[in-house]
């Protein structure tokens, strides 16, 4: 297995749409696993593809205290079941060191594929449903940042400049 290098905010690969998947064979499995390898060293709940610079729609999730419980999803769709919202402190590998407050739909459910190409439904709440909704961001482009004021993501991006300027 291998660790591989997560991408920060505000590299533009962050913001590519990733393709669906259409393969699934060794290769795909080998990602995955270097993927959850990558989430519980950094370590965080979830990864998705964009975040080590691979543009396809595939994220890992392990929301369980003892890491032994890693969840793949391979094209996730969500629907939204309810108008209820509700706020979630988000961090991010690719904006390390900060969180701020998302509002989001409450009820979801999401179709996807595991790692074998086979379907399932599951309709998650409260940790879950925050984290299936903040990795498909990742696939479309998007990032928690851009759910909070513009002068607060400006401070975030100067700051995480700065620090990777210092790291080069
Ligand atoms: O590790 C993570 N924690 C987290 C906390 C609240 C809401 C979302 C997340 S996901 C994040 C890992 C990550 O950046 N996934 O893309
Ligand atoms: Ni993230």
């Amino acid at each position: 297995m291998a660790l591989l290098n997560i991408l920060e905010f505000p590299d533009p690969r962050l913001r590519k749409v990733a393709k669906p998947v259409t393969v699934f064979d060794a290769a795909l499995k080998k990602l995955s696993e270097d993927m959850i390898e990558t989430m519980y060293d950094a370590p965080g709940i979830g990864l998705a593809a964009t975040q080590v610079n691979v543009h396809k729609r595939l994220v890992v999730i392990d929301i369980s205290e003892n890491h032994n419980d890693p969840l793949v999803f391979i094209n996730p769709k969500i629907t939204t079941l309810s108008d209820d919202e509700r706020e979630w402190e988000e961090g991010c590998l690719s904006v390390p060191g900060y969180q701020e407050a998302v509002i989001r739909p409450k009820d979801i459910r999401v179709n996807a594929l595991d790692i074998n190409g086979d379907p399932f439904e599951i309709e998650p709440d409260e940790l879950l449903a925050v984290c299936i909704q903040h990795e498909l961001d990742h696939l479309d482009g998007k990032l928690f940042v851009d759910y909070i004021s513009s002068i607060k993501r400006l401070r975030i991006r100067k700051k995480l400049e700065k620090s990777h300027k210092k790291r080069a």
